[in-house]
């Protein structure tokens, strides 16, 4: 049976992959793809999809509260991912993303509820959980720690995600979560840490390596955690939250010199510089939940092999990524839709 999915967010880095994987792997789904087209969502990701029957475009607001309700009219279920997703920039000025975080998810929430019998499921983070200490190997992140955030852009995932379990219980809306540690793949924007720093490395410039570089994230492919949000999205129960992640903890110092290794460098090309403001040390996730429940496996994410081939993506995605670095890709956005 056709269904259809609108998905908030789908011309960022984790929602382009998002909608090539379901095209690719749900021959019943049709996606409307909304999106504000911000400095990090861009067409060029949707590259090869224009003439695709099952995927429509439609640039636009979360927060215009009319447009969010006609699209939740047509859809069967509700994919919501749309954010300011960068660290840094919420320590800059964090009033996009409690306008778009934050405000954007009540608008999703209230509108999907006016309309009715539509699944909400909130792509949220593992950032919700604050941090671990390097010194306890032992310590994961499980549904059950308790909410954390230590960064602006944390905190408003934070609020999103206890907004959506909050409309679950105040309404009994059908909604689920998942929180998923840090991914990697072809499309991430490159102010993120890898496609920053192997782009650097191909224009011959140094990378900026935070603090001691021993900080820890938990890297997961991007088509694993698509899968996972599929899965949750499909068969998880209402009012849930699930993990996603890989066990596959790598301090930024290990990822760095992979890089490097990648691309022919040596360490006189790490230019350690000042340490992120509040810092999270380590994440890791226990997934175990997503697993046991609904079977999911990550089966893309295996190191050394699916890091060589992201870092392979950016390489011979030159033109990707230089447009973006540059800001040609946003010319497109003014020939299709003006200034
Ligand atoms: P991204 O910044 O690459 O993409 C975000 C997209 O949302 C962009 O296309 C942007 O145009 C769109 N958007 C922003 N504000 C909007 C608004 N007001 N209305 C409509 N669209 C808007 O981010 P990403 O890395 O793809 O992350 C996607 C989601 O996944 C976010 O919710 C993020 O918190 C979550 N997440 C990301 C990671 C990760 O490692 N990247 C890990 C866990 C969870
Ligand atoms: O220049 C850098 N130097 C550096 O050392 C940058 C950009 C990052 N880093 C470090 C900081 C982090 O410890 O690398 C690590 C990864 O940084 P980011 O790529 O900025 O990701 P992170 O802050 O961990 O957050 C990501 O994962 C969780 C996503 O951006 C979030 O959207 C997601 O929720």
């Amino acid at each position: 049976m056709s269904t259809t999915w609108l998905l908030t967010g789908g011309a960022g880095f984790i929602g382009a992959n998002f909608v090539r994987f379901v095209l690719a792997n749900r021959t019943e789904v049709s996606i409307i793809n909304h999106d504000a087209l911000t400095y990090s969502g861009n067409l060029e990701n949707l590259a090869g999809l224009e003439d695709d029957p099952r995927h429509e475009f439609v640039k636009g607001d979360i927060l215009d509260a009319g447009l969010v309700r006609s699209l939740i009219e047509r859809a069967d279920a509700v994919v919501h991912m749309a954010a300011e997703s960068h660290v840094d920039r919420s320590i800059l000025d964090s009033k996009p993303f409690i306008d778009t975080n934050v405000g954007g998810t009540q608008v999703i929430l209230d509108e999907a509820r006016k309309v009715g019998g539509r699944r909400v499921l909130l792509v949220s983070t593992d950032e919700v959980y604050g941090a671990l200490p390097l010194d306890r190997p032992d310590l994961l992140f499980t549904e059950e720690t308790p909410i954390a955030p230590n960064s602006p852009y944390a905190a408003s995932k934070a609020a999103a995600d206890v907004l959506v379990r909050a409309y679950h219980h105040t309404f009994g809306m059908d909604v689920v979560t998942t929180r998923c540690s840090n991914n990697f793949g072809p499309y991430q924007f490159p102010e993120k840490v890898i496609p920053l720093f192997v782009s650097n490395l191909i224009e011959g410039k140094k990378v900026p390596l935070y603090g001691d570089g021993l900080n820890v994230r938990d890297w997961l492919h991007v088509d694993d955690h698509c899968e996972a949000i599929v899965r949750v999205l499909e068969d998880g129960t209402a009012g849930e939250v699930y993990n996603v992640g890989g066990n596959n903890e790598r301090s930024n110092l290990e990822l760095t010199r992979m890089i490097l290794e990648l691309m022919g460098c040596g360490e006189e090309m790490i230019e350690p510089v000042a340490d992120r403001l509040g810092h999270d040390r380590r994440y890791a996730i226990d997934a175990s939940k997503i697993r046991r429940e609904l079977g999911w496996e990550p089966t893309r994410s295996a190191w050394p092999g699916a890091l060589e081939e992201t870092v392979a993506w950016y390489r011979e995605n030159d033109e990707w990524w230089r447009r973006v670095k540059s800001g040609a890709y946003r010319d497109y956005y003014a020939q299709q839709y003006g200034e």
